[in-house]
């Protein structure tokens, strides 16, 4: 039975700034629309660059995968550069991204929402916060 994965990410970000005002990044939806099978098959549903402030970078690799009883496991890492341009290899900060998303069914119709902060563990108060909000569908044959 193959599995809908839908949902969205929404995406802020803060860049620390001593001088000055902070930067922030903001993405408030970024759309998440896969077909699963069960087979075990691993599919990205998020691959990407996320550049603001002039020296910060998220990058963000999350994939999916059907796991016993028609569960979702999503995992993947984020990671946080901060240097001298949003080009730069200083990585400041990584985080591990897993959870779990149930069926949506009718007696559990509420999305799963999952909340992952990567902070600039290096130096300064450079955050990127992901909130996912997925729902686990049926396809209709
Ligand atoms: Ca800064
Ligand atoms: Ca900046
Ligand atoms: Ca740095």
């Amino acid at each position: 039975m193959t599995r809908h994965l839908v949902g969205g990410l929404n995406i802020h970000a803060k860049d620390d700034e001593s001088i000055g005002k902070d930067e922030f990044l903001n993405i408030p939806n970024l759309e998440i629309d896969k077909f699963l099978n069960d087979s075990g098959q691993v599919v990205t549903i998020v691959d990407g660059k996320f550049r603001w402030g002039g020296e910060c970078r998220l990058e963000a690799k999350i994939f999916a995968q059907v796991i016993s009883g028609g569960v979702i496991s999503v995992f993947g890492d984020i990671l946080l550069f901060e240097g001298t341009s949003e080009s730069t290899s200083d990585l400041d900060g990584r985080k591990s991204v897993k959870f779990e998303v149930p069926r949506t069914t009718t007696s559990n119709p509420s999305p799963t929402k999952f909340f992952v902060q990567v902070d600039n563990t290096d130096e300064g108060g450079d955050y990127g916060q992901f909130n996912f909000t997925l729902r686990n569908l049926i396809t209709e044959e």
